[in-house]
């Protein structure tokens, strides 16, 4: 080998695509690595072998990739994050290796059906919602326009929980998406770190030791070791990392205390490292200040700065030149203390001053805020982040000494704005505020919508916006394409490339094109027909799994989240009884069937939040029996909403409801996943829905409601929803309806609790935008019984969703905060 040795490393082969090529792959996969011929091949080991095929190629551009980012010697980026929900991979790998096809075809000449295997691969759920999914759209973009990424997170043995619905309630059951193995991870034991936690803090010994430097003497330790996960850009072009920790004990066995016959005290070590990668904490916005959190919190960023630390002198040598070869993105504060930890690295092991350390710090970090809601901001009890982590405490309090004085010294805030940046909340208990850490460290604060980061601006992060304006930025959202048009809606993507070729799967703004086709009348009907379609195989679907029937001539009205008060799906139940009462007093009128969909998980401690699902099934349930609105109207409850549900529901999608009150959903990422599949959107003027009117245009959208500025200054003039809803007959009845009985005659008293909140409080606004919802629905009616203008509008969405793209949200955090060229 010479110097340049890697140049002349044999080139692998170039890639077949030949099915029967493939269906010999296959095979030869089944026979050596699963032990098994095609005659005794279950459908699992099919997928395995499948799967096998698919990843080699994977691996030949994983390596690729590897060795160019070495060469190029350029700054990677680093996504840290608690959460990656991303669901089935086999498809998207296949898909985005452009072999799809010839599978499907080497599959078939096999006799296999390939939708039958792809629906038995777990759908790998490590995440809540909307952050969770973001951060896998953003690591597949990252990959596609060739960015060099590593994700990092935990590999969770139990990812978000499985919900079942049971006498109405939801039943939370753990998941276990590992059971079968998982044939796309790799273990990298040599990759393994040490981490600590609790102990006592020492000064260093030596006499070259600096006044910061710090001896931690953590009283436990546990072995981190990662699993990593190739992550495959659109057509193959890069294939990134996605570096997963799990958690070992040092000791499996403390063989001297099982010896004198302490059983479980000598496994007690093991199952408390264990504990640490067992399970994700199943809330979304409401965080559970528990003890395991924090610690999962730190463990995984302090194995991920200890690993990019390690990379980084590996392959340059010098500490110093961390900010020009790495950006660390922290996905919301979940990994705010890698802030402390890198601070600790650079002062205690690598004996930096700490203005060097604290320098270097905020040039490698910038921090992306997800949410404004106050309940959902982060923070500590001092007495537990001292207990964990005593040297990170000392190290907060350094860099709170510092931040407060550049404040006085800047004179831009006064007592009360000194109070509120500090980075420990002196009201009552003392609380580490992790957005304040996080905002601190970073060079760049970014939103995820253009009102989003408006408002961070005035609310949060006000007083840190004052003394340093020039960090907040915004980078909207979006979604990738490839998962969320080009593989579950195989329909609408052959449609759009007969008419305007290929150009939009590798610039999603070229959908434009299909602009010109919004008014073409047969393009409408094939348009309509892909959704009909896309509406059948919904219902086969539901039928098999729930023994719903529901009629894909109806128009689908479709709210899919995670169940929260402020995303309002008790405004869609409200209205849902509401239709129910008019179409009951008017069965003369000419009412568009609907057939209204809900899913979603509440956090398992949110009792607001499952009272709302059990409600949804209360009020299905009563409809649904009552002859007098057959036809007419259907509601439906889907249990286990996850990404791979999602995936068949959005293509089936007419009308997406996006209807939080304005002001308190950050971006969404579902309402740009519906526009793009065609449907159209009734929403509030929240989060990415004002950027979404903007593109698709505001004859393409349905918006009702205050807005964030109105809403503010309704609460702030006192806002009395009894008034608004003496105004409003409708409203009346429908909460009367509910909170006397009617759709829960075995517990009349159920939903007394949750309606007087509405009377009473009515914090979300609920009976503020009622009639305007209302209002709206009906315009929606309106548009539905004209087909032509429907599907002309909903064409239009297609064609003007280019922008929501993830590989534009990359393209702007490359650009804007890593300095990527
Ligand atoms: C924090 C501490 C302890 C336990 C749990 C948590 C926790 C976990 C998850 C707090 C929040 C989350 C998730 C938040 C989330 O999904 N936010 C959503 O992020 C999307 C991507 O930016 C936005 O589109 C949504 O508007 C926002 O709600």
């Amino acid at each position: 080998m010479n110097l340049q040795g890697q140049t002349n490393l044999p080139k692998p082969a170039p890639r077949q695509f030949d099915p029967q090529v493939l269906a010999q792959e296959i095979v030869e996969r089944l026979t050596y690595r699963i032990g098994k011929n095609a005659q005794a091949a279950k459908p699992h080991d099919w997928l395995h072998a499948v799967i096998l095929s698919i990843r080699d190629r994977v691996i030949d551009r994983w390596i690729t990739s590897t060795q160019k980012t070495y060469e190029e010697e350029g700054r990677r980026v680093y996504y840290l994050s608690l959460e990656f929900l991303i669901g089935r991979l086999m498809r998207d790998a296949a898909s985005n290796m452009e072999m799809l096809d010839d599978m499907q075809a080497a599959l078939a000449s096999l006799g296999v059906d390939i939708d039958l295997i792809a629906e038995l691969e777990p759908d790998a759920a490590l995440g809540n919602g909307g952050l969770g999914r973001l951060a896998a759209c953003l690591m597949e973009s990252m990959a596609t326009v060739d960015v060099p990424a590593y994700g990092y997170g935990i590999r969770y043995v139990n990812g978000m929980f499985r919900q079942e619905i049971s006498d109405g309630w939801q039943v939370e059951l753990p998941e276990t998406w590992l059971a079968h193995g998982n044939p796309w991870e790799f273990e990298r034991r040599e990759a393994s770190y040490e981490i600590g936690f609790g102990g006592r803090v020492d000064p260093a010994e030596g006499d070259s030791a600096s006044p910061h430097q710090m001896q931690w003497r953590p009283a436990e330790r546990v072995i981190a070791t990662p699993y990593d996960t190739p992550i495959a850009g659109w057509r193959g072009k890069r294939v990134n990392t996605l570096r997963l920790w799990t958690a070992q004990p040092i000791d499996p066995i403390l063989l001297d205390r099982f010896n004198a016959g302490d059983h479980l005290g000598a496994l007690a070590e093991s199952n408390r490292a264990e504990a640490l990668a067992r399970v994700l904490y199943p809330a979304d916005s409401s965080p559970a200040g528990q003890e395991l959190r924090l610690r999962q919190e730190y463990f995984f960023s302090s194995a991920s700065l200890q690993d990019i630390v390690r990379r980084h002198l590996q392959y340059f040598g010098d500490i110093t030149t961390l900010p020009d070869k790495a950006a660390i993105q922290l996905n919301d504060t979940h990994p705010a203390v890698a802030v402390a930890e890198l601070v600790r690295l650079l002062l205690d092991d690598h004996g930096l001053d700490f203005d060097e350390a604290w320098d270097i710090t905020r040039r490698t970090f910038s921090y992306t805020n997800h949410t404004l809601l106050p309940e959902a901001l982060e923070s500590w009890p001092v007495p537990l982040f001292e207990r964990l982590l005593p040297r990170h405490m000392q190290i907060v309090y350094a860099i709170n000494s510092r931040l407060l004085a550049e404040a006085r010294r800047s004179g831009v805030l006064d007592d009360q704005g000194i109070g509120t940046i500090s980075l420990i909340d002196e009201g009552g208990e003392r609380r580490v505020r992790m957005g304040n850490l996080a905002f601190a460290g970073s060079h760049s604060i970014n939103g995820v919508s253009a009102l989003h980061t408006d408002l961070m601006k005035v609310t949060v992060f006000a007083d840190l916006h004052k003394l340093y304006p020039a960090r907040i930025n915004n980078k909207t959202n979006g979604v990738t394409y490839r998962r969320w048009l080009m593989q579950c809606n195989p329909g609408l993507t052959g449609l759009i490339r007969e008419a305007i070729g290929d150009g939009f799967m590798d610039d999603p703004e070229a959908l434009r094109d299909l602009d010109r086709f919004a008014a073409d009348s047969a393009f409408q009907d094939k348009f309509l027909a892909v959704k009909r379609a896309n509406k059948g195989a919904l219902s086969t679907l539901l039928r098999q799994r729930i023994n719903a029937r529901i009629d894909p001539g109806a128009l689908f009205d479709i709210q899919i989240k995670r169940i929260h008060e402020y995303k309002r799906q008790l405004l869609n139940l409200i209205e849902t009884v509401s239709l129910y009462d008019q179409i009951r007093s008017h069965p003369e009128k000419d009412w568009v069937p609907r057939v209204k969909l809900f899913g979603g998980k509440a956090a398992p401690s949110y009792h607001n939040a499952k009272l709302i699902i059990k409600l949804a099934g209360d009020v299905a349930r009563t409809i649904n029996h009552d002859p007098a609105v057959q036809g007419l109207l259907k509601v439906q409850f889907v249990p286990n909403y996850n990404v791979s549900m999602a995936e068949v529901m959005i293509p089936a999608a007419d009308l997406s409801e996006q209807i939080s009150t304005a002001g308190m959903e950050a971006s969404g990422t579902g309402n740009m996943k519906f526009a793009v599949n065609g449907a159209l959107t009734i929403g509030t003027l929240d989060g990415a829905n004002v950027e979404m009117r903007d593109h698709v245009g505001e004859d393409n959208i349905v918006i009702f409601g205050l807005t964030a500025q109105q809403v503010n200054d309704r609460r702030a003039a006192g806002y009395a929803p009894r008034d608004v809803i003496d105004q409003s007959k409708e409203l009346t009845q429908a909460l009367n309806a509910i909170a006397s009985g009617v759709f829960s005659p075995d517990d009349p008293d159920r939903y007394k609790g949750l309606i007087d909140g509405i009377w009473t409080n009515d914090w979300f606004m609920v009976a503020a935008d009622f009639d305007s919802y209302s209002a709206a629905q009906r315009r929606v009616d309106a548009l539905w019984k004209d087909q032509a203008i429907w599907a002309q509008k909903a064409i239009h969405n297609v064609a003007r969703m280019g922008w929501f793209s993830s590989d534009r949200t990359i393209r702007e955090y490359a650009a804007d905060i890593w300095k990527i060229a």
